[in-house]
């Protein structure tokens, strides 16, 4: 007989799901028990956490990953994570152990009442099988729902007596199942955007996650040099979908109505690829595009096409319709572009540290080929302006602006790459939420060079505080915090730095060293905006 466990297994295997990410409970220890031995289990101590590396692990590698929880204390601790996994369309499937199904309606101790509704709407399918032996074919659902695009979280609660049951006929197939999907624009379709950018005087291209996500960023390119046009990068960028220091390269967009139509100016055509049109943060009201603007919006996600206020868009395929729009695009008459100057660096003050100085550091140390995990959130768009970001997979931060991804998913991003270096830029107030990183990081020998910019405070809510007229808000600094300390404790070497000299000797040694690290930055504080 097969039972619901080998065929679960089973299944995990053929889809490349080997890796679980977890943190256990008793409803969870007769899935983990006999787990095969090409399965590994990366423990996290906070399910925040556990949630945050399977984002990173699922975003750097290109595949899912799947996350096994705690029944609903497990998973209300992980919302906040989903929130970024959302919005990032990052493929997770979770797992959550449920009650025995004589009690669950007992409500007995860790029973996941209405289990499917708990991580709505922050899932795109959930679900609690009506039987054992349902449990694979609802597996095997929830993965093919997870890998389609818009691709995304799905969860699964699976009651703990189901996994010593027959698996039964149903899962016989399950295994060497595929589910594809086609998504290229059809003739018709792709000569409207072709003519438009043809006969634009002056069109912009936008470029979002998506492009990254599918390693579109050479199409991207091709089709900015072909067209002459410039490229920003849609606002709240989560990923990096264009060499930063490519002649075309503008930055990223700000994350205002009115922000944005006063820097696209101008362009009478604006084309947005692989994002949603747009992810706004600060409430400036304005016009939503420049006058005699036309938009054209590329998504691979209905739901992003439908909610947008302004353009034409089109759902499709990111990859295949970037490469089709490069291939067929006439090469334009415009003259070629020239990149953008990089701002002065402002000194360093006493003992605290310039962030912009810092990332220049950075920026000369690191391997051209570093993987940036950045969240710190008042020193973005320094950031942007001074590290080179070059290759697909370069940079990640969290979608939906839910701090608690940076730390773990710096881990998870390492752990798919084995041979490119991953350096955790994290503001000291966004480390306490996913600070439990580091002991995984620790026990698993995962490389990951944690720097932390410790300017004690909330510093982009400052900023936000003087432009909503709160300046006296309660709850905005965070004195007192020993990083350095912290990470010796969860087992991880640190180092308090003390001048830009002394930061480039232990970069230099942590990016060597293959073990993780953690360098404490005392920084001065930066305006966002
Ligand atoms: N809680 C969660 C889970 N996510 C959030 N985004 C916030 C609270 C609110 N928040 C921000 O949006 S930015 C920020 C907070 C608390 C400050 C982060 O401080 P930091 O970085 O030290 O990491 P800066 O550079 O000092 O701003
Ligand atoms: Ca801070």
């Amino acid at each position: 007989m097969t039972t619901v466990h080998a065929a679960a297994y089973d299944l995990l295997r053929s889809n490349g799901l080997t890796t679980i990410f977890g943190n256990p409970g008793s409803n969870e220890l007769p899935f983990l028990d006999a787990m095969p031995a090409d399965f590994r289990y990366i423990l996290g101590l906070h399910e925040g956490v556990v949630v945050g590396m399977a984002d990173g692990f699922a975003q750097a590698s290109g595949q899912a990953a799947f996350v096994n929880l705690h029944a609903a204390s497990g998973t209300g601790n992980a919302m906040g994570a989903l929130t970024n996994a959302w919005y990032s369309h990052t493929p997770l499937v979770i797992s959550a152990g449920q009650q025995v199904r004589p009690m669950i309606g007992l409500e007995a101790m860790l029973s996941n009442v209405d289990a499917a509704s708990l991580p709505r709407p922050l899932v795109k399918w959930s679900a609690e099988p009506a039987q054992a032996t349902d449990v694979p074919r609802a597996l095997s659902q929830a993965i093919h729902t997870s890998t389609t695009d818009p691709k995304g979280p799905v969860y699964l609660s699976i009651p703990y007596d189901d996994w010593n049951q027959e698996s039964g006929s149903l899962s016989e197939y399950l295994s060497s199942r595929s589910v594809s999907r086609a998504g290229s624009p059809s003739v018709e379709q792709l000569e409207d955007i072709l003519t438009a950018l043809g006969e634009a005087a002056n069109p912009a291209l936008v470029f979002g996650p998506d492009v990254d996500a599918v390693r579109a960023n050479h199409h991207a390119v091709r089709l900015a040099e072909k067209l002459a046009a410039p490229v920003w990068i849609a606002p709240s960028a989560p990923r990096c979908p264009f060499p930063t220091r490519h002649p075309n390269f503008r930055g990223v967009l700000p994350a205002s109505i009115a922000g944005i139509s006063a820097l696209l100016n101008g362009h009478d055509l604006i084309v947005v690829i692989g994002a949603p049109v747009f992810r706004y943060h600060q409430y400036q009201p304005g016009s939503y595009l420049p006058e005699n603007s036309r938009l054209i919006h590329i998504t691979c996600d209905a739901g992003e096409a439908a909610r947008a206020p302004m353009g034409d868009a089109l759902v499709s395929d990111i990859g295949q319709t970037l490469r089709a729009l490069a291939d067929m695009i006439p090469p334009s008459k415009r003259p070629p572009l020239t990149a953008c100057d990089i701002p002065p660096v402002p000194d360093s003050q006493d003992d605290l540290l310039a962030p912009e100085a810092v990332f220049e550091v950075m920026n000369e140390v690191a391997p051209e080929d570093a993987i940036y995990v950045n969240e710190s959130t008042s020193t973005v768009a320094a950031l942007w302006k001074r590290v080179e970001l070059k290759h697909p997979g370069s940079y990640y931060f969290p979608a939906s602006g839910g701090l608690g991804f940076g730390m773990p998913a710096a881990v998870g991003v390492q752990l798919a790459n084995d041979r490119r270096r991953v350096i955790a830029v994290i503001g000291d107030g966004s480390a306490n939420y996913g600070i439990t990183a580091l002991w995984t990081a620790a026990q698993e020998k995962i490389p990951v060079v944690f720097i932390i910019l410790n300017n004690g405070t909330y510093g982009a809510l400052r900023a936000f505080a003087k432009l909503l007229n709160a300046e006296n808000a309660a709850g905005l600094d965070v004195p007192g915090i020993g990083f350095s300390s912290i990470a010796e404790g969860y087992g991880v070497e640190a180092h308090r730095i003390t001048s830009l000299e002394n930061f480039k000797d232990k970069l230099s040694a942590a990016l060597q060293s293959d073990t993780p690290t953690l360098l404490e930055v005392p920084t001065s504080t930066t305006d966002p905006f």
